[in-house]
């Protein structure tokens, strides 16, 4: 939990769901040189876990998940240049063309986004194909533009299995060597990118540009 009292505040404003207490508090907290990345970590993820927790104990509905996703997107407007800018690179050379989305079944895509306005930053082409994207435009989006990284995200335990199924539809196609597939969303973890036969996961967005780098220079 993080000491700051701007980074405590955007917890509450998410809890609260209230898109203008969480854009003042992120950028009071930016304003008083507060790391991005802890903003992004233990502000806006704390936050949307506990709205998760209430969610599913029934102290929340559906009403208070959709505006604690406003809180989220409001805020994540705000850190995200500071963010990007911290992962940006020093030389314009392109390190690798990555497709990313949300898998279908799934509309979920702060965390989705972030991913890949962080990789664009840190000097790869990524093609964010959006939310709820079936698995066969994506193999053919990463086909089709050469990608060396294919980047799935999902945070709901029913469209998981999606991402084992792409995973298996690549093998059937006789691909799986062609791409590094990295999955990654709030219920995703190692266990279930080992299960699945996924080359790596990460549980934020900066963990995701380390593995990327790492597997892509592999
Ligand atoms: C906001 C929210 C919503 C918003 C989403 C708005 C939007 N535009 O995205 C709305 C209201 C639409 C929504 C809808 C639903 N939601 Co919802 N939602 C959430 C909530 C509270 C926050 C999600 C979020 O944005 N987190 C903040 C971001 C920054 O974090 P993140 O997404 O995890 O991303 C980070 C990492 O995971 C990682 N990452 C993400 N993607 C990737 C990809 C790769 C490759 C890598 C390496 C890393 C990586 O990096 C990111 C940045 O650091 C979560 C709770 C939670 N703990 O996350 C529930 C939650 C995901 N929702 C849930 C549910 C049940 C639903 C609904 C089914 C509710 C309903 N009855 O209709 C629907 C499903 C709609 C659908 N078909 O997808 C459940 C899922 C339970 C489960 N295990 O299946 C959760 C976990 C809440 C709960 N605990 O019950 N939801």
């Amino acid at each position: 939990m993080s000491e700051n009292p701007y980074v405590q505040a955007l917890v509450e404003a998410v809890i609260d769901g209230d898109p203008e207490a969480s854009t003042e508090a992120a950028q009071s907290a930016l304003d008083s040189n507060v790391d991005p990345l802890e903003i992004l970590n233990e502000g806006l993820m704390t936050g949307a876990d506990e709205v998760g927790k209430r969610f599913e104990n029934g102290e929340y509905f559906l009403p208070e998940l959709m505006l604690a996703g406003r809180a989220l997107k409001a805020a994540m407007e705000v850190v995200k240049p500071s963010l990007v800018k911290k992962y940006e690179g020093t030389d314009n050379k392109v390190k690798g063309r990555v497709v990313s989305a949300t898998i279908q079944t799934d509309i979920h895509d702060i965390g989705k986004n972030i991913v890949s306005s962080m990789l664009t930053a840190a000097g790869y082409e990524v093609t964010d194909m959006g939310v709820d994207v079936p698995i066969k435009s994506i193999i053919d989006k990463a086909e089709e533009i050469g990608a060396q990284v294919i980047c799935l995200s999902a945070l709901l335990t029913t469209s998981m299995p999606f991402m084992k199924d792409l995973i298996e539809t690549l093998k059937a196609r006789g691909i799986r060597e062609k791409f590094i597939v990295l999955v990654g969303g709030a219920s995703v973890n190692e266990d279930w990118a080992k299960h699945i036969g996924a080359d790596g996961t990460a549980r934020n967005a900066a963990d995701a540009v380390k593995v990327v780098h790492t597997l892509v220079s592999a």
